[in-house]
């Protein structure tokens, strides 16, 4: 597996390339244009600048996350087949400066979903909390309100307040859209940009839903085994392909994890290993890495990821916010226990693979 670690750029992420490059095993810089909306065009002058921050400092550009897919690409409108050429375009260009792999979601309005930014772990830490209750009895909007008061300053990819500004528009907009017909637009999002991908040598690397459940009423298709498995069939290529995000699958306890990484090993470009604890209410806290801090059985997901010989990306995910970090870094992204997991991580995997 190839170490990487999430990096909002230059003068908008506090851990710097110099922080990451020393964190044992990272290899490369997960990183995007953040400042880019889904749909825009994504200029090469922007994407060198970035390629070549990350090479001077000895990381790889070889994963982005994310290229976010247009709504009206989600919702099947026949402006679609333009911002399908602009995404196109961006893969393109990303191809020409080393990116091997791209990471994106297909969840409608909502990226990942948490009631809280900051919970209090009991032991002085604070990590992204959900709330079941909050979420199944509220508005859409409340739930936007407590996610950018929490986030201050901070941009949150997949919490745009300028898009989520018309939140009511876009909710009419998805009121036709079951599972699916998303899963048909899905399809034929796939269906124009894989042979791109396999002429650019780039994998697609779809996101889970986050939690593995509908929210709001809106359709959510990527977030079990039968999911997956219709997912991977709806293009039968290997540049149609998964980031198998543990934290995210995980809140559903029948998620069979392992059983997962060993059933699509070959399909999965990205991983994304972190821990979550599963209340009996459903209500789940970001917890740990290790196994016994929470309900996802880290050691079995790297056992399992070494049992079929991965040899993709990889990154810790979030971390919980610890030593008072969270007055400055951005939710769930903070620098000591993502570095942590980062070590917990390979422990497992050299152990497994006995060259120490
Ligand atoms: C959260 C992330 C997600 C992920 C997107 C991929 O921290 O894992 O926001 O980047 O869903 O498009």
């Amino acid at each position: 597996m190839q170490m990487t670690w999430r990096w909002y750029g230059e003068g908008n992420d506090d851990i710097t390339l110099d922080h990451i490059r020393q964190i044992p095993g990272v290899m490369g810089a997960v990183w995007s244009l953040h400042d880019k909306v889904a749909g825009e065009v994504w200029e090469m002058e922007r994407i060198q600048e970035v390629a070549d921050q990350l090479k001077a400092k000895g990381l790889s550009p070889a994963v982005v996350e994310s290229v976010n897919v247009h709504d009206d690409i989600k919702i099947g409108l026949d402006t679609r087949d333009g911002y399908i050429d602009t995404y196109i375009d961006t893969i393109r260009k990303l191809a020409k400066v080393g990116v091997k792999v791209i990471c994106y979601n297909f969840m409608p309005i909502f990226d990942w979903t948490r009631t809280d930014l900051y919970k209090e772990a009991g032991d002085g830490s604070n990590a992204l909390f959900y709330q079941k209750n909050l979420v199944d009895g509220a508005t859409p909007q409340s739930v936007v309100d407590r996610i950018l008061e929490g986030a201050g300053e901070k941009t949150m990819p997949g919490w745009e307040p300028e898009r989520l500004a018309h939140l009511e528009n876009l909710f009419t907009a998805y009121k036709d859209v079951d599972e699916d017909k998303l899963t048909e637009n899905l399809k034929y999002f796939l269906e124009r940009i894989i042979p791109v991908c396999e002429e650019e040598d780039v994998k697609m690397a779809i996101h889970p839903d986050d939690p593995p459940w509908p929210i709001f009423g809106l359709p959510r298709i990527i977030r079990s085994r039968e999911h997956i498995a219709k997912f991977l069939k709806l293009v039968d290529s290997p540049y149609n392909g998964l980031t198998l995000c543990t934290g995210s699958l995980g809140p559903n306890l029948d998620n069979d994890l392992p059983g997962m990484i060993r059933e699509f090993g070959d399909r999965i470009h990205f991983a994304h290993i972190r821990n979550v604890r599963v209340m009996e209410n459903g209500d789940f806290i970001e917890s740990s890495h290790r196994a016994c801090d929470g309900s996802v059985d880290v050691v079995e997901v790297v056992k399992a990821y070494h049992d079929v010989g991965f040899k993709g990306y990889v990154r810790p995910d979030h971390g919980r916010h610890l030593w008072g970090e969270e007055k400055t870094c951005r939710p769930g992204y903070g620098l000591y226990d993502r570095a942590l997991g980062v070590m917990y991580i390979l422990g497992i995997w050299d152990t497994l693979e006995k060259k120490y």
